[in-house]
């Protein structure tokens, strides 16, 4: 889609994407939302493929390491990559803050009261930044396993971390997520002995959830399936 066209069209689902009244309103453009929503990934993932950029947007609970695993990914791909990291979060730039330490470009959005970066807030970025300066970009969405599911980001794959501390039961009581993404990350594997997390039942629960689901175990305290996951990426 030539450059112009791009815009116009962003520019107009943007608009109704922004659009907020009553009550009543607000539940019918929630549902005109999750469509322009889809329609603006869309045209991120194609922009972003036009400047041979990989893209992951990793979603996750709240405390399961999504930055601590960013954080350890960054440290080891920086040398190699040109790396974006976009963080969303409710209010501050903590973690932005924490992955711009292992020098890769950082920017944090802040949606205040919602629970999940949508697509208008990534394409706002997009248009504002040299594209050509990368060739990797990771999101780290709000931390939560509901709202997300609800708004594609036009990343490339989309990867979902749990961890040992949310309990067993945390992989089949958020089956929507775990069918939308490519990779499950469960996180904390050096707690698994001391907290008894039935480790067996959250990978099978997710194989059975999503049987195309690529499962990594991980902890970032002994380095445990980083190697791992930075293969299942598929960077070369
Ligand atoms: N034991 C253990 N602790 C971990 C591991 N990974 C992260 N942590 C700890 O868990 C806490 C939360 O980690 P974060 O990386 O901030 O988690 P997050 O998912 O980014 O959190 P939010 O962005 O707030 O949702 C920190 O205190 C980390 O040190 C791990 O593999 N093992
Ligand atoms: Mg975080």
């Amino acid at each position: 889609m030539k450059e112009r066209e791009f815009e116009r069209v962003v520019e107009l689902e943007s608009r109704k994407l922004a659009r907020e009244d009553n009550r009543q309103i607000v539940i019918e453009t929630q549902k005109e939302v999750e469509k322009n929503n889809n329609t603006i990934a869309n045209l991120i993932n194609n922009k972003l493929h036009e400047h041979n950029i990989k893209s992951f947007d990793i979603v996750g609970a709240i405390g399961a390491g999504k930055t601590a695993i960013l954080e350890k990914i960054t440290d080891r791909l920086a040398q190699k990559f040109k790396i974006l990291v976009i963080c969303g979060d409710i209010t501050t730039r903590v973690d932005a803050d924490r992955i711009q330490k292992k020098n890769v470009d950082t920017i944090q959005i802040n949606t205040g009261r919602e629970c999940a970066l949508n697509a208008y807030y990534i394409n706002k970025v997009i248009n504002n930044i040299d594209l050509c300066k990368y060739n990797i970009i990771f999101i780290e969405n709000v931390g939560n396993l509901i709202c997300p599911a609800e708004f594609l980001l036009g990343m490339d794959k989309r990867i979902i971390v749990v961890s040992t501390t949310e309990g067993e039961w945390v992989v089949e009581k958020h089956p929507l997520l775990f069918k939308m993404s490519e990779i499950a990350i469960i996180n904390k594997i050096d707690l698994v002995e001391r907290l008894e997390t039935d480790l067996d039942k959250m990978v099978n629960d997710a194989k059975e959830i999503n049987p195309n689901i690529e499962v990594i175990l991980t902890s970032t305290k002994t380095d445990e399936g980083i190697e791992d996951l930075i293969k299942k990426l598929n960077l070369k």
